[in-house]
């Protein structure tokens, strides 16, 4: 009995990490999705979850279980992809391990130990969502959310929470030095991203103000603030980069995502928007780019989302969600964006730079407004129509 669930268990893992990924049919000329996730609860280890001992565990039962693998930092280092995953345990608490790739679409194995980060913070409850950055000082940073119980909530409340940004630093992913938590103005943190340049000399955050744990209050949206001393990360200041808006996909909250990339026309950003609906709130990925040398200026805002949850991606333990804090991009042009769905399991969508810059200079802005809207829809339809009865080819003319 314990032989043979261990057997089958085992065999069952071994395919899962060995097989391959299919990209889906589904077109939109942006990016392409792909049939299966790229890791969930069912790619952590057995050594994880099972005690191998038939003596201790004669039911060969799963002892510490896994719910979700899902948001990832990503980097691409010696020609091999590696994800540093948000994992939840059973008991709700998040830490990170790392995923190796040589294809970085399948075929992502855990190292054997998770990550142990030094643990500076005894209030500290949970950690999660690690943003990765390569950064020109020669570290790779991990910064992510480190989330403690509120110790002036009143008595009885014991869902208000701190959310500030922690830091860590290593040169191999395998040994970390934790740094001081990030101090900022605001009360809480959340999402904040190291840009991978100096910028002015100095260390450069995105962040996200937030008045509290979930509500941003008065936040404004996804900020940029500059910090001399990484050992000692202070931000004195603020600047509001991509506001959240009425009436459009960041209407309640919005975050920085992926490290920025850096392109000839500026840093391709991939954040997360949140709207609130009947059915709670929803997060969708949109994209913008800032300038290369003053990157908290705009240049380009396409209107709308750039991947939003699709079928099964839409269910999950928070529903209706899709995240990211990881992508890669190769020299050869090609990008990876690891996305995850409903807080339950990563995928990946590829794409490449020229059409992403394509998707960011060429997609109008979201006008607002609907009446302006069908104006931008008329003009587009207009143009092909025009185009159609003219016999003039909508292929390409070469
Ligand atoms: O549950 C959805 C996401 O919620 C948070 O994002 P934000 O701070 O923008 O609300 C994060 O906790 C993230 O981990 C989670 O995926």
């Amino acid at each position: 009995m314990f032989k043979e669930a261990f057997q089958k268990e085992f065999d069952k893992y071994e395919a899962l990490i060995a097989r391959k990924n299919v990209k889906c049919e589904a077109y939109n000329g942006i990016f392409d999705r792909y049939k299966y996730p790229v890791l969930t609860h069912q790619h952590a280890p057995l050594i994880w979850r099972y005690d191998f001992s038939e003596t201790d565990n004669p039911f060969f039962m799963e002892r510490l279980g896994i719910n979700a693998v899902f948001n990832s930092g990503a980097i691409y280092l010696g020609g091999r992809f590696y994800l540093v995953a948000r994992v939840e345990g059973w008991d709700r608490k998040s830490f990170f391990a790392v995923a190796e790739s040589e294809s970085g679409v399948d075929g992502f194995r855990f190292w054997d130990y998770p990550v142990v980060l030094p643990d500076l913070y005894p209030e500290e409850a949970n950690v999660y969502d690690m943003r990765l950055t390569l950064h020109e000082d020669g570290w790779i940073y991990g910064v992510f959310c480190s989330e403690s119980k509120d110790p002036d909530a009143p008595p009885g409340d014991l869902s208000s929470a701190i959310a500030k940004a922690g830091i860590v630093r290593t040169k191999d992913l395998k040994h970390w030095e934790r740094l001081p938590n990030l101090v900022t103005v605001s009360p809480q943190q959340r999402n904040v991203v190291l840009h991978p340049e100096f910028v002015q000399g100095q260390y450069a955050f995105y962040t996200r103000p937030q008045d509290g744990f979930i509500d941003t209050g008065t936040g404004g949206g996804i900020c940029f603030g500059l910090c001399k001393d990484i050992t000692n990360p202070v931000i004195k200041e603020e600047i509001l980069v991509s506001p959240r808006q009425y009436h459009t996909i960041t209407e309640v909250k919005n975050g920085a995502g992926a490290v920025p990339i850096k392109t000839e026309k500026g840093w391709i950003h991939i954040a997360h928007g949140v709207r609130n609906t009947a059915a709670g709130l929803r997060y969708v990925l949109y994209l913008f780019v800032t300038d290369l040398k003053e990157p908290w200026k705009v240049i380009a805002a396409p209107g709308g989302y750039l991947i939003a949850p699709r079928g099964a991606e839409r269910v999950g333990d928070v529903s209706n969600v899709t995240f990211s804090n990881g992508a890669v991009a190769l020299d050869n042009g090609e990008v990876f964006i690891y996305y995850a769905s409903s807080d339950t399991r990563l995928h990946v969508a590829t794409t490449t730079i020229g059409r992403l810059l394509d998707y960011a200079f060429n997609t109008p802005e979201d006008p607002l407004r609907s009446a302006d809207c069908v104006r931008q829809r008329v003009a587009l339809i207009e143009k092909n129509l025009k185009m159609l009865k003219d016999g003039d080819q909508v292929y390409n003319k070469e």
